[in-house]
């Protein structure tokens, strides 16, 4: 593998956001009318609307036609599915006669790319001046279909995949063969969610310290029941002592790292990292000879020919105040992790409980232990050759378990580079870079939908071409620019 080390900076704009609607009530809010190949203008009209303006368009209609359709404007596009997931896509509709018929297109048609999931109404639109209101919702249930409306019912994956990256929003505007028919649109509302607000980190005192040392964190958005925030210090958790809104008091655990301290709010799902390390500190260090190490110690490892260990890492998996240990072994691709039993001393094999495997579906590649659902426990992320899989914690203090592996496919064959927050929502988001700069697409970013007790991730974006980007080994990221954003 290449080693040219590529940097990434790029800012999002985070903002709060209320649901995109169109009312026409001044304009037609670049909406437009496909008829056939032929765009039309709609006529706007100040009343007459459901209430007040709404937009039409006048046309000889065909049904057999596959595009007479509103299309949306640009503000109903692009990623929603953070935000648009599971709710509803509401609009009215009107038409000058009582047609009754739509098409295999579909009435409704929400693309990304080539891949289309449509919905037929059941009831088509009143006849004008009358209204008809309809909410679509954006989940499996709703019953939307991939391709045509012959096609299988869109699955959550499907739907997820589509809202990831939406590039067209088509309602029809046709139920009848009529040598002038108007069609009229009213309320178009794609509702969005509203995100919790996550926590912030202004300042943590003291900024090093030893074990049993109390933290004082002071910021925002934290919950002020104790046991609802979640304090790690790299990959072990402190007790917290007291809690409000914007402070929290927190011990500093044996087995605390020098690096990011993380806040999570388990009743918002939602965490921050802090911008600055925290530094532990133990009596008697400053010096580092043979002799400040514990003797070396083995732990054998699948003996399959060719098995090949991809990732090693620390966390406290079980809550128990013990690091445990995981690695990624490539054959049987598996996440294998070993207890502590917490029986400190000199180390052997026999301080850890007999290796659990959390099976994969390919080579294990990169290996990361984080909060991926906000309920206060470190899950467990690998990649495989063609998905990142993430395996939710359900672990108590002794007793490892984890719920069965989840596979988020990735476009192309890559690596999982990092976890970090990109669009700063406090959920941590999965970013990743092809190994191979040869091809278009080359860095993908698959955004956190996911609520305590269920981790779930859109579909992964590429961002930037591979003509950008030559056969990276990986990416990471940092506030660059000083903005506090980690991207
Ligand atoms: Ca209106
Ligand atoms: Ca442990
Ligand atoms: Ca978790
Ligand atoms: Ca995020």
């Amino acid at each position: 593998m290449k080693t040219l080390f590529s940097t990434l900076l790029f800012t999002l704009c985070i903002t709060a956001q209320a649901q995109i609607t169109s009312t026409f009530d001044s304009d037609a809010d670049g909406w437009t009318f496909l008829n056939s190949t032929v765009t039309l203008n709609p006529n706007h009209s100040t009343s007459g609307g459901n209430p007040a303006g709404f937009i039409s368009a006048t046309y000889s209609s065909n049904i057999s036609l596959s595009t007479q359709n509103w299309i949306a404007p640009a503000k109903f596009l692009g990623s929603q599915i953070l935000r648009s997931m599971d709710m509803n896509l509401r609009f009215d509709l009107q038409q000058s006669q009582a047609g009754t018929s739509s098409n295999v297109n579909g009435d409704v048609r929400i693309e990304s790319g080539s891949t289309i999931i449509v919905y037929s109404l059941p009831t088509k639109p009143a006849v004008a001046p009358l209204w008809s209101s309809y909410s679509l919702k954006l989940d499996e249930t709703q019953g939307w279909r991939v391709g045509s409306t012959t096609g299988p019912f869109a699955t959550r994956t499907q739907i997820i995949a589509i809202l990831s990256n939406i590039t067209a929003i088509e309602i029809r505007g046709t139920y009848a063969s009529n040598a002038a028919y108007t069609s009229g649109i009213d309320n178009v509302i794609l509702e969005q969610r509203t995100l919790s607000p996550s926590p912030t980190i202004a300042s943590f005192a003291p900024t090093s310290g030893e074990p049993g040392t109390v933290l004082t964190i002071t910021g925002t958005n934290f919950d002020t029941t104790p046991t609802s925030n979640e304090v790690y210090f790299g990959s072990i958790a402190g007790t917290i002592t007291s809690a409000s809104a914007t402070q929290l008091s927190v011990t500093i655990p044996i087995g605390a790292s020098h690096g990011p301290i993380t806040v999570i709010n388990k009743t918002t799902g939602t965490s921050k990292r802090s911008e600055k390390p925290f530094n532990p500190t133990f009596t008697e260090g400053g010096r580092i000879i043979p002799a400040s190490f514990k003797p070396r110690f083995d732990i054998l490892l699948g003996t399959t020919p060719g098995n090949d260990l991809n990732g090693l890492v620390t966390a406290d998996l079980d809550g128990d105040g013990w690091n445990d240990l995981l690695v990624t072994e490539s054959l049987p691709a598996t996440v294998s992790i070993f207890r502590n039993l917490g029986s400190g001393g000199n180390l052997s094999a026999a301080s850890f409980a007999p290796k659990i495997l959390l099976a994969s579906s390919g080579a294990g590649n990169g290996l990361f232990t984080f909060d991926l659902d906000g309920d206060g426990k470190l899950d467990v992320v690998s990649t495989n050759a063609s998905s990142f899989t993430t395996y939710r914690n359900t672990s108590t203090p002794g007793n490892l378990s984890f719920e069965p592996v989840e596979l988020w496919p990735n476009p192309i064959v890559g690596i999982t580079s990092d976890v970090v927050d990109v669009d700063g929502d406090g959920r941590l988001d999965l970013i990743g870079q092809h190994y191979n700069g040869s091809v278009a697409g080359d860095f993908w970013i698959a955004l956190n939908i996911s609520s305590p007790g269920n981790i779930e991730f859109g579909a992964s974006i590429t961002y930037f071409g591979g003509s950008l980007l030559d056969a990276g080994s990986g990416v990471t990221s940092g506030d660059l620019d000083n903005d506090g954003s980690q991207t």
